[in-house]
This record gives C-alpha cells, sequence and structure tokens, in this order.
C-alpha cells in the first residue's frame, strides 16, 4: 500500500511549553482562530505564536489547547497526522501551482462518499476519484447514495451491485424516511468521518438530521439540476452517539495529490489482482504489450467505467 505523503509544510511539528495543556480536536478553521472540540465543549482558539506560519491546522487535527481566563484557548501544540484527505487544488489555467494540495481533514477513520442519482445526477468518475484518495491516504471508504426517493426506477440496486465486487459498503437514504438513515447513523457511530461529495448531494441534510443541528441547506436549481455551493468550509460536528463527522465543502473538482502515475492502478481494488501479470513492471496499462489490466478489461472482469475513469485521472497526475 502506498504511504501517507504529505507536502513538507504539512508535516505536523510540535511547539509549546510545559504549561497546563488540554487534548483538543480542531473542529473549524476561521482566518486566525479555530474552533476545538475539548474536554466536551467547543473552545474558540487562538493560535500560539510559533505555531503561526509554520504549520496551519486543519480539521480533525489532534492538538493541545490551554486555557484562558476569558473561556478561550491557545493552540499549543498540533500532534502528527495520520490518514489525511488531500486533493490537488482545480488548476485552471495555473499550470505553475497545478499540484498545490489542500489537506480537507486530518485523522479520518471513514471517508463516506456521498453521491445522489439525481439532482445532481450520479457522477461514477467523481465517487471513484474519492476512492482512490481513499485507497492513497488508507482511509477505509463508505458509499452513500441519497434521494431514493427520487429513484422510481431502481438504480440504486445497479450501484450497490457495481461496488459490492469492490467490497466497498453502499448504503442509501431518503431524508425524508428516518428509517433509511439508521445504517449510516451505525456507520458513523463512535469514529471520525468525513463526508464528501458534489455540491448538492444532501451532506448537511443528512448530518442536520443525524444531529439536530440547522446548518444551511442548499436549495437545488430546478432547472440546471444542480446543486449550489453553501459549506464553505470543513466542519468537524459531534454525533449524539458519539463520534465526529466532517462536512465539507461541496466539491465540483478533486484531483489526487501525491501519486505517482505507475502506483495509480494499486489504487483500484478490482484492478489490483491484475496488475502482477503485466510485461512491464512499470506498466502504465495502456497499450503496452503483453498488459494483464487490458486483458482483464477485454475479458470483462472489470468494467469499462472504471478503466475509463482510471485512464482520465492518469492522464491528468501525468500532466502534473
Ligand atoms: N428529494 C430529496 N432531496 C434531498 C434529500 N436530501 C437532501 N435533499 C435536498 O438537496 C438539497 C441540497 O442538500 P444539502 O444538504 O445542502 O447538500 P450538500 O451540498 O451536499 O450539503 C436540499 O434542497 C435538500 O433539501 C433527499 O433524500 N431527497
Ligand atoms: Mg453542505
Ligand atoms: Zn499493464
Amino acid at each position: 500500500m502506498p504511504k501517507n505523503r504529505m507536502p513538507k509544510n504539512h508535516q505536523a511539528a510540535a511547539a509549546g511549553g510545559g504549561e497546563e495543556s488540554a487534548e483538543g480536536r480542531v473542529a473549524a478553521m476561521y482566518a486566525d482562530r479555530c474552533l476545538v472540540w475539548s474536554e466536551g465543549e467547543e473552545v474558540v482558539c487562538a493560535m500560539r505564536g510559533r505555531l503561526k506560519g509554520r504549520l496551519t491546522p486543519v480539521v480533525g487535527d489532534r492538538v493541545r489547547i490551554v486555557r484562558n481566563p476569558d473561556g478561550g484557548g491557545t493552540v499549543t501544540v498540533i500532534e502528527p497526522r495520520t490518514r489525511v484527505l488531500i486533493r490537488r487544488q482545480a488548476n485552471r489555467k495555473r499550470i505553475s501551482r497545478a499540484s498545490e494540495a489542500q489537506v480537507l481533514a486530518a485523522n479520518v477513520d471513514l471517508l463516506v462518499v456521498v453521491a445522489s442519482l439525481r439532482r445532481p445526477p450520479l457522477r461514477t468518475g467523481l465517487v471513484d476519484r474519492f476512492l482512490a484518495a481513499a485507497a492513497m491516504a488508507e482511509i477505509p471508504p463508505l458509499i452513500c447514495i441519497t434521494k431514493l426517493d427520487l429513484d422510481p426506477g431502481g438504480e440504486f440496486e445497479a450501484v450497490r451491485e457495481a461496488y459490492a465486487g469492490l467490497k466497498i459498503p453502499v448504503l442509501g437514504t431518503d431524508i425524508h424516511r428516518a428509517e433509511t438513515l439508521g445504517p449510516l447513523s451505525d456507520a458513523l457511530g463512535g469514529s471520525v468521518s468525513v463526508l464528501v461529495g458534489h455540491s448538492g448531494v444532501g451532506k448537511t441534510s443528512l448530518l442536520n438530521l443525524l444531529t439536530g443541528l440547522e446548518m444551511e441547506v442548499a436549495e437545488v436549481g430546478f432547472q440546471k439540476d444542480r446543486g449550489r455551493h453553501t459549506t464553505s468550509t470543513a466542519r468537524m460536528i459531534r454525533l449524539s452517539g458519539g463520534g465526529f463527522a466532517i462536512d465539507s465543502p461541496g466539491i465540483r473538482e478533486f484531483g489526487l495529490h501525491g501519486v505517482e502515475p505507475a502506483e495509480l492502478a494499486g489504487l483500484y481494488p478490482d484492478f489490483r489482482p491484475y496488475l502482477d501479470g503485466c510485461g512491464f513492471r512499470d506498466c502504465l496499462h495502456l497499450s503496452e504489450p503483453g498488459c494483464s489490466l487490458v486483458a482483464a478489461l477485454k475479458a470483462g472482469h472489470i468494467t469499462e467505467a472504471r478503466y475509463a475513469g482510471y485512464r482520465k485521472l492518469l492522464e491528468e497526475l501525468r500532466e502534473v
């Protein structure tokens, strides 16, 4: 499995001395303050001067904070990170900065890939990108298909079958039927999960129902069949049954960060059984002679859609 590589400036570094401090977990980031869950409450914290500039906390970070008499606090230490979800920033015309990384969340136990079948329509290419990112970060994935009420044709079952072969659990939800939320609630319980997906698929709606919060929900445009972007930064909220869930901003594009072209295919669990048979050790599985992945495709062991998504991602990685 690939190692969880982090850009240098994101590597956690300790700072701070021996004063009384408490454990905490970053719940939200603002320009020069952050919100930290610590000892059962959310504390508004400043960043210790020595932390500033060297390292910016991200949502999910384990930190140590020192409380102030006014009830606020100061972050003094950011603990080393594991299982970090990173994306490559959209590279519109900014070729030189094309591989700039954005850390979405740290110390994540579960990546919930949220997608609706309609409004907005299902984009399996985006789902597969998130799955590859999860594999890269070694975060177990779960797929949540939302808006089952808009699926009279049973498309959900087809999606479930397609991903069952990859051993990735698929749940379905409809916010109008509370009983559909039980399995999701169970899956999130006790761990730190991050919900990702195109804007408008219903991430915030699900979390509002699971927590009783009233975070702002987007109006889905009727003509355009697309969601509007509302959640602008990641936000970690506490679940009533224990654990935390991170609501992420709507993502229209998600580029992989820190993946070498030759290791991309290894991030597809359905491709893995065929990767050892290729004639070339660094085969990219395009049109190399003796490629066993292409043979598996021709034999119908892997799907055209997954392979097409792989080629698209590979092309992007080679451009960077
Ligand atoms: N029909 C239907 N609409 C839903 C469902 N879940 C969410 N929505 C609607 O989808 C829109 C976008 O929801 P939101 O939670 O803001 O999506 P987010 O951008 O992924 O956080 C809102 O108008 C919700 O009311 C569902 O299960 N069925
Ligand atoms: Mg939202
Ligand atoms: Zn090959």
